[in-house]
């Protein structure tokens, strides 16, 4: 089988929960769509037990990329000699922004681990992709972390650049794809539709699967097989 969710954030207990009540097995495959990292507690321990499983798929996320830049920089041991020159003022802009959006959780993490663990966390997190287009039974999905930018629905899912967060804005009442759905996280169901809150949103060839753990609600996950949808509080 086939399976979906987004937007962990940290929430350790209910991916290992949501992992029990989908039975998740060797013989199925488990996409996540970003945004692993950051608020919740155990961010770095979520993204360790993704490393050990080659059936799991992650795609990339704003809190990755943001956290990628800034995660390199501290995969040195600062001394009394550098301290004052290892980290440029852009350096420290990119932390302070990071640090906004919910990073302390993951740093925190993050430098406990011995430093041949974070270089190998380092190099999983850059190869995360970007898009992904599955065929599950006789339905096809475009999935993302936010949606896809300059959309048109005859360009090749390689030509399209990184989402522009803040600029892009995925529009969930348009379909985008005659044929394909396209499946997203990042904005949690409530905001897209309050009816929709703490639920996976299925509407107009769109599949949005941010129910908003991170914010007290439902993890959500979708088996795509069949479009069964699973929630743990
Ligand atoms: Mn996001």
């Amino acid at each position: 089988m086939t399976y979906v969710m987004s937007d962990l954030h940290g929430e350790y207990e209910k991916y290992i929960r949501m992992l029990r009540t989908i039975r998740f097995s060797d013989d199925d495959v488990l996409y996540i769509l970003g945004d692993v990292l950051d608020r919740g507690e155990h961010p770095i321990r979520i993204l360790t037990d993704m490393s050990m499983r080659a059936n799991v798929i992650p795609l990339r996320g704003n809190h990755e990329e943001l956290a990628e830049h800034v995660l390199r920089r501290l995969c040195v041991e600062i001394t009394a000699e550098n301290c004052e020159s290892h980290l440029t003022p852009e350096d420290l802009d990119a932390m302070s922004s990071w640090l906004l959006d919910g990073g302390a959780t993951t740093i925190e993490e993050f430098t406990k681990l011995p430093m041949d663990d974070r270089l190998f966390l380092l190099e999983y997190l850059e190869e995360f992709t970007d898009i992904e287009e599955i065929t599950v039974g006789d339905s096809t999905f475009v999935l993302t972390h936010a949606g896809l930018s300059d959309f048109h629905p005859d360009k090749p899912l390689a030509d399209y650049a990184p989402f522009r967060y803040g600029i892009d804005e995925t529009d969930y009442e348009t379909r985008y794809y005659p044929d394909k759905y396209l499946v997203t996280g990042h904005i949690p169901t409530l905001r897209i539709s309050p009816e929709h809150d703490g639920r996976i949103y299925i509407r107009n060839g769109h599949i949005a699967i941010d129910c908003g753990a991170t914010f007290d609600r439902p993890l959500g996950c979708l088996r795509l097989d069949d479009m069964m949808e699973f929630y743990v509080k």
